[in-house]
């Protein structure tokens, strides 16, 4: 049997991390294969060039970059699924319509996306929902933040795009709202509660 597709969503310091994890220990670490987009590939290395600030690219070409990524992630991911294993996707093309929505055409991007056979849809998006302001609490260790984690009213922007994205995707997408703000073991029983469901 196949395994599931799950793919984890929201701004920057949200949480997604940290459910991934607990995801992954209750339904048993062997069972499961952890990944992230931008993957470690090197488009994915080029990706955290230009998240970091050190390498100039256009919203266009990162649009096409996570693209292009996505699609060679893909093929590894679908090994996985046909193993029998889930898969866990930290970020996957949700992402791309909220960040790269926002500063290219997102019909381009949604397009490009879900128009392309290359890239399967999950069974199912938690997306971790908590305010930017919050998620900036979270990351005030960080000694140094990416290009979209050091603007509030971007960050806010961001979250308003992927509801606007969430809405137009309803009824053929199985996306979860998550109340992120929560302690973590009460979202992390909600979440796998959820999942069970699959
Ligand atoms: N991007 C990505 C695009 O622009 N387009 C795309 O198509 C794709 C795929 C990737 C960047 O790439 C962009 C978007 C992003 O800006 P990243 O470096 O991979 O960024 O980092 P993030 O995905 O943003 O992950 P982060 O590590 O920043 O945040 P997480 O994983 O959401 O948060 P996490 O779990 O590390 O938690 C943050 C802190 O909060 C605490 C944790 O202990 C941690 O300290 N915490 C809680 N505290 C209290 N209560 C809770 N419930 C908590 N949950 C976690």
């Amino acid at each position: 049997m196949a395994g599931r597709f799950i793919v984890f969503e929201g701004l920057d310091g949200s949480g997604k991390s940290t459910q991934i994890l607990r995801l992954a220990s209750k339904l048993g670490r062997e069972k499961v294969f952890l990944t992230a987009e931008p993957t470690e590939t090197a488009i994915g290395g080029t990706i955290r060039e230009a998240l970091s600030g050190s390498l100039k690219k256009t919203p266009f070409e990162m649009a096409a970059l996570f693209l292009a990524d996505r699609i060679s992630h893909n093929i590894l991911i679908g090994k996985h699924l046909e193993n029998g294993r889930d898969v866990i996707c930290d970020r996957y093309y949700y992402s791309s319509f909220a960040y790269q929505g926002l500063e290219c055409d997102l019909s381009w991007v949604m397009h490009m996306n879900l128009g392309c056979s290359a890239i399967r849809r999950p069974d199912v998006c938690f997306f971790m929902d908590v305010s930017p302001s919050y998620c900036r609490q979270r990351m005030s260790q960080r000694a140094e933040l990416e290009i979209f984690e050091k603007d509030l009213a971007l960050m806010q922007k961001t979250r308003d795009k992927f509801f606007e994205v969430f809405s137009l995707l309803k009824d053929s997408e199985n996306i979860k709202i998550i109340d992120a703000s929560r302690h973590i073991e009460t979202i992390s029983e909600e979440i796998f509660s959820l999942v069970s469901e699959i």
